[in-house]
């Protein structure tokens, strides 16, 4: 579909002016804002300071260190046009996690948020790798290091001749052990999101405005709030503090029509508007994934906002989300079907497919499936072309994806197999469960017992009279074999950069 030569970032923003759009915004965050045209010039000088005053050559790899700014993606941008692969890093990350990423990736060069510089100076100093590093302004002041330079070079510039199946960037990820993995994208995978995922599911138009939570170092938020809004001339709203306060608040001030973050902000969000406090009604579609969407969190989000919210399920390793619903076709409760150009299959540990309603792993196949860097985990999770997300999912008789539970979050007790994420979906119907993870904990006489962390809404109490209360309310949703012998009250949930619950945190602790 793409060309022989093809640069993702020439297509994200001088191939829009190309079609008109030159003075339509492209970025707006919260200092500063460019149009097309101002974010095809700073990315091309971007470009030229890293081939001319760094040295950069085409396959170097360029980490980007910063919270979501426009400054970011024309970093991004910039150094994609300049032939290099891009490591977007989390601005949260300490010295010690980015000298993993620096060390495995073998990362020369990086970009940096002046904001943010100390705990990349510390990884520098303790990295055989990294020794040159130039700090950006984030904020709309333009003093960094980076601005002082791009000063000197022209707004045009012919960006390196990248073939479509070059390496542009590398997506880590920390899987559930900590030990960072990366995963190899191409050119042209970063054109295939856009063109399959959001031309078919999103069909955004350049009237929308795109926002959301996901930090641009994961690649849900790389896809949903930069390449996604400019592969169709749309404005993207990046907001640094992406918690649901200030999201729901720069929804309503932005006038945003698609939104991107996991169901626990969609939760916090529906709760305030529910209560009268802000305004969703700009909102045309809300995008949910990262974790599983309960159906009690669908319902109750439909009921107080009525905008379509979509689950789907993506994955570092192939990039962005490959099974989804659709707003003309949804089942609450269930991830959806696959995103044309992918196949997905429930499979046993043979990679022969099951039949309809069985529980296995899920396989799937597309057009941005996975390599691994180093290649460590491609022979166990990439088999005969197909990538193993190390999901546990069924497919009904109707061709519609449930999600059971990551592979790791299945519990045998006394012998059943208990899928965690089940055990959640009914405690979360209970008014009193804020938020909840469920894990199997040791126990003597059962080998393994359900225990759930239960975060609670504001002003209720845990005592020993709501555990009994929450057992039974679980026992009457689901199968009574299935409840959780330990509940635990916790004030917040172990999380991810990314805002996925650490349920391996969780098994470590102690129940009571
Ligand atoms: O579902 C996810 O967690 C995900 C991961 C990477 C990219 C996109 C998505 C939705």
């Amino acid at each position: 579909q793409y060309p022989e030569y093809v640069n993702a970032a020439v297509e994200l923003t001088d191939g829009v002016v190309a079609k008109g759009l030159g003075a339509q915004v492209a970025v707006k965050g919260e200092g500063e804002s460019f149009t097309y045209r101002e974010l095809a010039a700073e990315s091309n000088r971007i470009a030229q300071v890293l081939i001319e005053d760094m040295g950069v050559v085409p396959g170097n790899r360029v980490l980007i260190r910063s919270a979501n700014n426009p400054r970011m993606v024309a970093a991004w941008l910039g150094a994609t046009k300049a032939g290099a692969v891009v490591v977007n890093t989390m601005p949260m990350l300490r010295a010690g996690e980015l000298t993993k990423i620096v060390d495995k990736a073998e990362i020369g060069f990086a970009l940096c948020d002046q904001r943010l510089k100390e705990e990349l100076q510390a990884c520098a100093g303790s990295s055989a790798y990294l020794n040159k590093i130039l700090t950006f302004d984030g904020t709309s002041a333009r003093q960094g290091e980076l601005e002082a330079r791009m000063g000197g070079k022209p707004a045009t510039f012919e960006a390196v001749k990248t073939g479509r199946d070059d390496v542009a960037l590398l997506g880590f990820t920390s899987g559930s052990t900590g030990a960072p993995k990366a995963t190899m994208h191409f050119h042209r995978d970063i054109l295939a999101i856009a063109d399959g995922y959001a031309a078919s599911v999103l069909a955004p138009s350049p009237e929308d405005v795109f926002i959301g939570s996901p930090p641009l170092a994961f690649t849900f938020g790389l896809g949903g709030l930069a390449v996604f809004p400019l592969r169709f001339g749309a404005t993207a709203v990046l907001v640094e503090d992406g918690r649901p306060g200030n999201l729901l608040k720069t929804i309503e001030e932005q006038g945003a029509t698609v939104c991107f973050t996991a169901p626990t902000a969609y939760r916090v969000m529906m709760g305030e508007v529910a209560e009268g406090r802000g305004d969703l009604s700009s909102l045309r579609l809300a995008v949910s994934a990262g974790e599983t969407l309960p159906k009690a969190t669908f319902d109750a989000w439909t009921a107080a906002t009525g905008v379509p919210i979509l689950d789907g399920i993506g994955a570092t390793e192939l990039l962005h989300i490959f099974i989804t619903n659709y707003p003309d076709d949804t089942l609450p409760g269930a991830t959806g079907k696959p995103v044309p150009g992918y196949e997905a299959m429930i499979v046993d540990d043979k990679m022969n497919a099951l039949p309809a309603g069985e529980v296995g792993k899920l396989a799937i196949r597309g057009p941005t499936g996975c390599r691994y860097l180093g290649g460590d985990r491609q022979t166990a999770y990439v088999r005969d072309g197909w990538n193993l997300t190390g999901d546990a999912f069924s497919q009904d008789a109707e061709g519609y994806f449930h999600f059971a539970a990551r592979a790791d979050d299945m519990i045998v007790s006394s012998g059943y197999n208990i899928a965690g994420p089940e055990v959640e979906d009914a405690l979360l119907t209970h008014p009193d469960v804020a938020e909840c993870a469920v894990v199997g904990a040791d126990d003597p006489d059962r080998g393994t017992i359900v225990q759930a962390h239960v975060v609670l809404r504001e002003s209720v109490d845990g005592d020993e009279a709501l555990v009994k209360h929450l057992q039974d309310h679980v026992k009457s949703v689901i199968a009574p074999y299935k409840y959780p012998r330990s509940i635990l009250f916790t004030k917040a949930l172990p999380k991810t950069p990314t805002g996925k619950v650490q349920r391996f945190k969780l098994k470590a602790e102690k129940a009571i």
